[in-house]
């Protein structure tokens, strides 16, 4: 008989949902060492709170997630909340000896960051493990570029062009959501998706950002206040208040193996829904992902002869690529839903081996540190600003 890892969520909105999609499904596609079990999630509204157990699959709804720190039968903690909440509920869910699985951004600033990771150095030493979600780490075809770096496909990396462009608040009128709140975010579409591209970034070279040079803009300065707290779809409210975090985040950085790169975050590149995009050249090759076609990467081999130089595309859905095998035949594909349970499978994986899993909260405090050094940058006149010194 396997043991058994009961599961607490809190939060149940769009992350919830994915979360919660990745533990129904993680068990009936992997072979795993520990069978997860969804015993309750937490939200602040009982009402809400139960529709969402009933509707997602959780065996009980508690109003209070303190709640879940108490229950015997709950060994992982997810926290599916906005990022104002990360630090206190991850803190004390690894003092009382849980296993914590939590959403990016780490945190809200650094100084919150800092504390996570020290809490969860102190727990690993306990056997008590925690893993930030930068779930893009986990699409096969960004799991198989990593691999090429390593083997040395691309030889020396020269360049890093990452994007990641979304359009869901180019209407004005589109309300004032958690999103797009300071308190409640951090930061806005930098702290959001650009903490994805810079995770990815540093996954996929194995490189590390030591500077930046960056400016951010808020290009709809108030919204109309939004009816529920609610994530990417809340209604309209009464009144009008103001946009506190940036629309948009460029930079260019240095990484510490000597590529440089360009960083570009935005919620207002019209036409583009979920584009995470990322080109790599090395002196060797170059690599090139986009989000919106995900089964796809392509691959420049520069040791072929010139006349058949260019991009080939790679279907990554073969048995060998990552995670890909223990989904469906070749060139049936996979979807964003996907990356999640590869998040879970991964994280329950390395609780069972006893081994930390990455990206660990240290991973998340480096993204952090980035973040901070971007809007230090962009606040001082785009400065070049070191991420040691944010
Ligand atoms: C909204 O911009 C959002 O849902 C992000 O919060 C997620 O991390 C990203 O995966 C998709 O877009």
């Amino acid at each position: 008989m396997r043991p058994v890892a009961g599961i607490g969520m809190i939060g149940y909105a769009f992350m919830g949902r994915t979360h919660s999609q990745a533990w129904r499904s993680v068990d009936a596609f992997f072979d795993l060492p520990i069978k997860p079990a969804m015993v309750a999630v937490a939200g602040r509204s009982a009402e809400a709170t139960a529709q969402a157990a009933e509707k997602l699959g959780w065996a009980h709804a508690e109003t209070d997630w303190k709640r879940l720190l108490e229950r015997d039968d709950v060994q992982i903690v997810d926290i599916c909340t906005p990022g104002d909440s990360h630090a206190e509920i991850a803190i004390a869910a690894l003092a009382a000896g849980k296993h914590v699985l939590c959403e990016k951004p780490l945190a809200n600033t650094v100084a919150e960051a800092e504390a996570m990771a020290a809490a969860a150095r102190e727990a690993a030493a306990r056997g008590v493990r925690s893993m930030v979600a930068f779930n893009y780490r986990r699409v096969p075809a960004v799991a198989l570029a990593r691999r090429f770096v390593e083997e040395g496909r691309l030889g020396e990396i020269r360049h890093v062009r990452a994007q990641y462009l979304q359009d869901w608040i180019v209407d004005p009128e589109f309300p004032l959501v958690w999103r797009l709140q300071k308190d409640k975010a951090g930061s806005g579409a930098l702290g959001d998706i650009g903490a994805h591209i810079i995770d990815t970034a540093e996954f996929i070279t194995g490189q590390l950002l030591t500077g930046v040079s960056a400016m951010t803009e808020t290009f709809v300065k108030e919204r109309p206040l939004a009816a529920s707290s609610a994530g990417l779809s809340a209604g309209g409210g009464a009144g009008r208040g103001p946009v506190t975090v940036d629309d948009a985040a460029l930079f260019i950085g240095r990484f510490s193996g000597g590529a440089l790169g360009s960083f570009e975050a935005t919620r207002f590149a019209t036409g583009r829904k979920n584009a995470l995009r990322i080109e790599v050249n090395g002196s060797a090759g170059s690599l090139a992902f986009d989000f919106e076609s995900m089964n796809e990467l392509w691959f420049h081999d520069h040791a072929i002869g010139s006349a058949e130089h260019g991009f080939r595309r790679v279907l990554v859905t073969e048995p060998d690529h990552p995670y890909a095998g223990a989904w469906w035949p070749p060139g049936h594909g996979l979807g964003y839903e996907h990356t999640f349970v590869h998040e879970a499978k991964d994280f329950l994986e390395a609780i069972a081996a006893g081994t930390d899993p990455t990206p660990s909260f240290e991973d998340g405090l480096r993204v952090q540190r980035v973040l901070a050094a971007v809007e230090q940058s962009a606040a001082e006149g785009s400065r070049f600003t070191s991420v040691e010194d944010s």
